[in-house]
């Protein structure tokens, strides 16, 4: 059984910080749960794009509020604490954050903590030896 804390994990290597995010893993590929679990921060007053090309990922605000854009579709949502979006079709999207949003992500494959956005908003698709 695996038993983590937040606590624990801020400024260690589980936690990947970007100029709009923090990231903090609580499971990541090396824990072989075959998905990772993150604790996210989107700071406020910014903007995200992203492109999830190579993982399926699911979102659960848990604090904040801000509007999620579908670009494949031009659909927005109001994100809330309580809402959850699943990217089950690789949507290019946009998170604009109007107050800090607090997020619980799953991402299947897992992420191993080495990945960074390029420049489309993608992470490359990462495999743990
Ligand atoms: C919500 C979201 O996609 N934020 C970007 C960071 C990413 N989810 C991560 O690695 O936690």
């Amino acid at each position: 059984m695996i038993v983590r804390k937040l606590s624990e994990i801020i400024q260690t290597d589980r936690e990947t910080r970007a100029k709009t995010w923090a990231s903090r893993r609580l499971l990541l590929a090396k824990d072989k749960m075959g998905f990772s679990l993150h604790d996210t921060i989107i700071f406020a007053g910014t903007t995200t794009e992203m492109h999830y090309q190579n993982h399926l990922e699911a979102v659960y605000c848990i604090e904040g509020k801000g509007i999620l854009k579908d670009l494949d579709n031009g659909e927005e949502h109001e994100l809330t604490a309580g809402t959850m979006y699943a990217l089950d079709g690789n949507e290019k999207h946009i998170l604009i954050a109007e107050q800090q949003l607090r997020m619980i992500c799953v991402f299947n494959p897992p992420v191993t903590g080495a990945e960074t956005h390029d420049a489309n908003g993608a992470y490359p698709l990462l495999t743990e030896a």
